[in-house]
């Protein structure tokens, strides 16, 4: 991931806020309280009718892994603190919404940030998720194309890139020592491990638009498949996720600071929904066009999205 200075990144939030005020001068603030205050009381009562209506199972759990090194071993060259200070505010407006519970949550930063550390958060979730929750992924890191000695892009099985090249994530001792990094095949793994309803799988870093990879399993049958296992309802469970990945830049871009982090928050503190559909909610994807919009406006770095989630996933209330 590039670095950005604050400097730009603080001249290009005002901006946002400045043009924000004048296309939308219904929204004085990005804080929720106020955006509800100014919609008014009708507009209030409306919205919680919607949500008392909003087609959720009862016993639904919103789950989370927050993921993000942002320091790396024997090399602070290429620190970036800006991934630590995304990560605790996403952590912070996930919390202020009434479906997200610390203890559902699962933050791993810093030196903690091992490719170790990393699959047993993502088993922890497993563990804890069922067919009728929520997850949310969320990972933030430096990125490449996996490639090898001599430069060659190299597609680990399954071979599923048309570029040639699997991507990889740095962990807290990636640029030290070359395995120390996660690939998008393992990722995905996991992620098609969950039983979830919803999965939604967010990846800030250079080249992040390769982790669109579709679930896996999906219409797979495998050969020893049984009646039991058919009971078990397990291959069923996976072949029904909804999965929405919001990607930071596409799969052969650099991405700049944490600036797609910082504007999806924003997304998730109330500008989604403000320049969405207006229902209360602030969606994954009203939260993403947000971000999309003010990044394709720079033309720096271009946010991509694979949305296989029927409607839209909640982030936020
Ligand atoms: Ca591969
Ligand atoms: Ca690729
Ligand atoms: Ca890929
Ligand atoms: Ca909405």
């Amino acid at each position: 991931m590039k670095k950005k200075n604050k400097m730009n990144f603080s001249v290009l939030l005002i901006s946002i806020v400045c043009v924000a005020l004048l296309v939308a001068p219904v929204c004085n603030a990005v804080v929720k309280p106020t955006m509800l205050e100014t919609l008014g009381k009708n507009h209030s009562l409306e919205i919680k009718k919607q949500l008392d209506n909003y087609p959720l199972q009862e016993g639904t759990e919103y789950w989370a892994v927050l993921f993000a090194v942002g320091v790396y071993y024997n090399n602070p060259d290429k620190d970036r603190p800006s991934m630590l200070e995304a990560v605790n505010d996403l952590y912070d407006v996930l919390i202020d919404s009434p479906q997200w519970q610390p203890d559902h949550i699962r933050m791993t930063t810093g030196e903690q940030a091992t490719g170790k550390n990393l699959v047993k958060d993502l088993i922890w979730l497993i563990r804890n998720e069922d067919k009728d929750d929520m997850s949310l992924v969320y990972i933030t890191t430096h990125g490449f194309p996996l490639k090898g000695p001599e430069g060659n892009p190299i597609d680990l099985p399954p071979r599923d890139e048309a570029d040639g090249a699997d991507e990889i994530l740095v962990m807290y001792e990636g640029f030290d020592k070359w395995y120390a990094v996660i690939w998008d095949d393992l990722l995905n793994f996991f992620l098609s491990l969950l039983q979830s309803q919803g999965v939604c799988l967010i990846v800030d870093s250079c080249f992040s638009g390769g982790f669109n990879d579709s679930p896996m399993f999906e219409g797979f049958i495998p050969e020893e498949y049984t009646a039991e296992t058919f009971t078990q309802g397990f291959v069923e469970d996976l072949a029904t996720q909804g999965r929405v990945v919001l990607m930071s830049c596409r799969e052969d871009e650099l991405s700049y600071g944490s600036i797609f982090s910082d504007l999806l928050i924003e997304g998730f503190l109330g500008w989604g929904d403000v320049f969405g559909n207006g229902d209360g909610i602030n969606s994954a994807e009203e939260s993403f066009a947000f971000a999309k919009f003010w990044l394709d406006l720079f033309g720096e770095q271009h946010p991509t999205m694979l949305d296989l989630f029927p409607g839209e996933y909640p982030v936020t209330y």
